[in-house]
């Protein structure tokens, strides 16, 4: 098995993008927590989103959810980001909350409703052009709750125009990302319930058209890493959205229910290409804290990720494809789970030491004196929910 030394630099690129919704106040419908020193304006969550960045050196950009995010002037809140260290990242849009997407946006059997789920996708597109963001990631609700309520077919045609609209708005150094999710908020049929009918859509789009996988977006059981070994192999893998989850969308830290899914999937990752530093694959937290503190929840996740991605680097894979070869069933097995059962914690923080980074984020962010300042500051005003 390879030593971390060895690994120990290809950790050097690692990049994890935040949410800026994780910052906000979250919970479920059954309540929404209101908690000290949640951000009241968006250049509050993005200083939360730098904060993370400074204590782990791993989440460098911030995605941006609109209209939750929206502000007078792009150009200098990206001149904001980048003072408190950090980029702007993925634009995500949003046709969930509007009266009149509540039969669907971009599927819509009303034009003019299509028409302004368009519109707003457009509005995306600009935000993009000023913040210097990559990828217009889209995550639609559409779908239907009985049957017989929506034509399931003629949705997909409307879908497919839909996206032609917009993807033929992008610029050269652009992407559209599609994100599947199996039900919710429809509880029948969801128009992009899955990774198959991502595919195709995106296919039909063109090059600069990729797939995002939510952790959180299967079916029990799923084998999540074949999918994103599919997805890598066909070169549509554009984002994760990770997340943890033990019943459905929970949204929990990453790796906290199962780290040795996350391990296979960043071994999949690594195996297929798309831990390369030029991947173009974005990784991407979609997460909410709603009992625990968001910014050590942040902080918690992206060392989640860097953990499990050293240990999928310390898979022998030259012993690995040998047992594969020969056969032999539980001895490549035991070398795969060798490197899931390494303990890569000191060495990590070794690591983060040498880099001028704290050997401990989640300790340092606790004794920094950061969390007492904003919630001593962030009094008045109105703090922001998602
Ligand atoms: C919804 O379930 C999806 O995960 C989306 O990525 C969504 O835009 C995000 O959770 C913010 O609400
Ligand atoms: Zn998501
Ligand atoms: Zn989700």
């Amino acid at each position: 098995m390879p030593t971390f030394e060895q690994i120990s630099q290809q950790l050097d690129h690692q990049a994890i993008e935040v949410p800026s919704w994780a910052y906000g106040n979250s919970g479920t419908r059954f309540k929404v927590f209101g908690s000290a020193g949640t951000p009241r304006t968006v250049q509050e969550k993005i200083a939360d989103a730098a904060a993370v960045h400074r204590f782990t050196g791993l989440a460098p950009k911030v995605a941006l959810h609109i209209p939750w995010d929206k502000v007078e002037d792009y150009a200098a809140l990206t001149a904001y980001a980048a003072e408190q260290g950090v980029q702007i990242g993925t634009i995500n849009s949003n046709t969930f909350q509007d009266d009149d997407y509540k039969l669907g946006g971009l599927t819509h059997h009303d034009p003019a409703i299509r028409r302004k789920a368009i519109d707003h996708h457009l509005e995306c597109l600009q935000i993009m052009d000023a913040t210097g963001s990559q990828d217009l990631k889209i995550w639609l609700a559409d779908g239907s709750n009985y049957p017989g309520q929506a034509d399931m077919r003629s949705r997909q045609d409307r879908l497919a125009e839909s996206l032609a609209t917009i993807y033929a708005e992008l610029k050269d150094d652009q992407r559209l990302v599609l994100e599947y999710k199996i039900f919710e908020p429809a509880f029948y049929h969801t128009d992009v319930p899955d990774w198959g009918t991502a595919l195709v859509q995106v296919q039909a789009l063109g090059e600069k058209a990729m797939v995002c996988l939510d952790t959180g977006h299967h079916a029990p059981s799923t084998n999540v890493e074949f999918i994103v070994a599919q997805l890598l192999r066909l070169g549509r893998l554009g984002s994760f959205d990770f997340n943890s989850r033990f019943y459905a969308d929970d949204d929990l830290i990453v790796g906290s229910a199962d780290p040795f899914q996350l391990f296979r999937i960043m071994f999949e990752v690594v195996r297929g290409g798309g831990y390369a530093a030029d991947s173009g694959v974005a990784f991407m937290l979609d997460q909410c804290h709603n009992v625990e503190k968001k910014i050590p929840g942040q902080i918690r996740s992206v060392l989640n990720v860097q953990e499990m991605t050293a240990r999928a680097l310390m898979v022998d894979t030259e012993a690995l494809a040998a047992a594969q070869q020969a056969g032999d069933v539980l001895g490549a097995h035991e070398v795969f789970m060798d490197a899931f059962y390494t303990d890569v914690r000191p060495d990590l923080a070794a690591w983060r030491e040498s880099r001028g980074l704290p050997a401990s984020p989640m300790r340092a962010y606790a004794e920094s004196g950061y969390q007492e300042t904003i919630e001593a500051d962030r009094v008045g005003g109105t703090q922001l929910s998602w």
